[in-house]
């Protein structure tokens, strides 16, 4: 009895503070401790020392950035690339579980940016690059009607691409004019990178860069085609049904979002229903490159392949976990062996320095089926720190035409 009193007390004090803290702080509760540039105080003593302890301690966010509550109360603090979580995972159809993809994800980056994060073979330090780099939480997703939930992924992603970045478009190294915009208001945006989630995300958020972009080029490294249709892949027993991680690339394109011909599959290994798939996957307007041709193309065959195919285009940029070998990066929805190797998808995420990246995504990351040395979440983390290296490297633009 005096337990339930206590709690009804209790429960009466923490709701009374909750509402308190909501009217009269809410407005004015200042966000200084979002520092830009971005700073590493936590890392160091005020004698210098360097210490470890942050990397294992405190609230985690993508390599321990800034969190800014993007999508609520913060919708006014201009950024520049995002990292941003889509827990989602009723488009799957092996091993569910990639709704934990997002705090995994941030759980194997938290050794990211120890000692500075400077990235020796890109010869940059993404953190110190002068972008403002934060991470925006999860899109609030629903759990349990997949249609809706797209939905929401869609309005969240364009909530925050269809703002300004906070810096202005970058100068050309030549001729010192400000670049010109790919967007089609001519504005800069921020980029996104945005933490899967199953693959059926990257529909909404191509209908997300679609509004601000027009049709994009797509780089997707995956061992599975996903241009499937939906009654190759599942069936489509309902239009719901019909939106899954193997169709979504088919839907891109029949809505116009996918720019074909310059769009490019890297590490392709699954089996088919037929080679008919092919022929589909042509349509949708991809070129591929098999898991398997690294071993005569090698890493360097298949840089230049993708260059060649992208040029100078704006792209977006989609990674599949499972490119990744098992081996590897065993913990996600639907594994295949044969695959690349940690260190070779890595070099060939380098490889895209020069590009025009506008956002990207990383997917089908499922963590109950990680090892407990946190392979998965720390390889996905991983790859996410070249491909934002590689964005802050590459300002977006395109030199305006020069008249001689
Ligand atoms: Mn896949």
């Amino acid at each position: 009895m005096r337990f339930s009193t206590s709690f009804v007390v209790l429960t009466a004090i923490t709701s009374g503070l909750a509402l308190e803290y909501h009217h009269d702080h809410a407005e004015e509760m200042p966000f200084d401790y979002v520092k830009f540039p971005y700073e590493q105080p936590l890392y160091r003593t005020s004698t210098g020392e360097v210490t470890a302890n942050a990397i294992f301690s405190g609230i985690t966010t993508f390599a321990k950035l800034p969190w800014v509550q993007c999508l609520t109360r913060q919708q006014d603090v201009p950024i520049d690339i995002a990292f941003l979580g889509a827990p989602f995972d009723t488009g799957t159809s092996y091993r569910p579980g990639a709704r934990f993809g997002p705090s995994g994800i941030r759980a194997g980056s938290r050794r990211l940016n120890l000692y500075g994060g400077y990235n020796v073979p890109l010869e940059a330090n993404p953190f110190t690059s002068g972008h403002r780099i934060v991470d925006c939480g999860d899109i609030p997703v629903s759990p349990y009607d997949s249609a809706y939930a797209v939905k929401q992924i869609e309005t969240g992603h364009k909530s925050i691409l269809q703002r300004a970045a906070f810096l202005p478009m970058a100068n050309d190294s030549e001729t010192e004019e400000a670049l010109e915009s790919f967007a089609l208001d001519g504005k800069n945006h921020p980029r996104i990178i945005t933490l899967g989630g199953d693959h059926t995300i990257t529909l909404p958020l191509l209908r997300s860069i679609n509004s601000v972009y027009g049709p994009i080029s797509v780089i997707h490294f995956d061992s599975h085609l996903d241009t499937w249709k939906p009654k190759v892949f599942g069936g489509a027993p309902s239009d719901t049904a019909a939106v899954n991680h193997g169709t979504y690339f088919w839907h891109a394109s029949q809505e116009g979002l996918i720019k074909n011909g310059s769009s490019i599959h890297g590490a392709i290994r699954t089996t088919l229903s037929g080679l008919e798939d092919y022929e589909v996957d042509d349509e949708v307007g991809f070129q591929r490159i098999e898991a398997r041709e690294i071993d005569t193309l090698g890493v360097d065959g298949i840089i230049k392949k993708i260059h060649e195919t992208v040029g100078t285009r704006p792209v977006y940029l989609s990674i599949d976990i499972d490119s990744i070998d098992p081996a590897f990066a065993p913990a996600t929805g639907t594994p295949e062996t044969g695959g690349w190797t940690t260190r070779e998808l890595r070099a060939i995420l380098r490889g895209l320095d020069g590009l025009q990246i506008v956002s990207a995504d990383l997917v089908e990351v499922a963590p109950a089926y990680d090892t407990n040395a946190e392979l998965t979440t720390m390889a996905a983390a991983d790859v996410l720190f070249e491909v934002l290296t590689v964005m802050t490297k590459n300002p977006l633009g395109k030199a305006k035409a020069r008249m001689n």
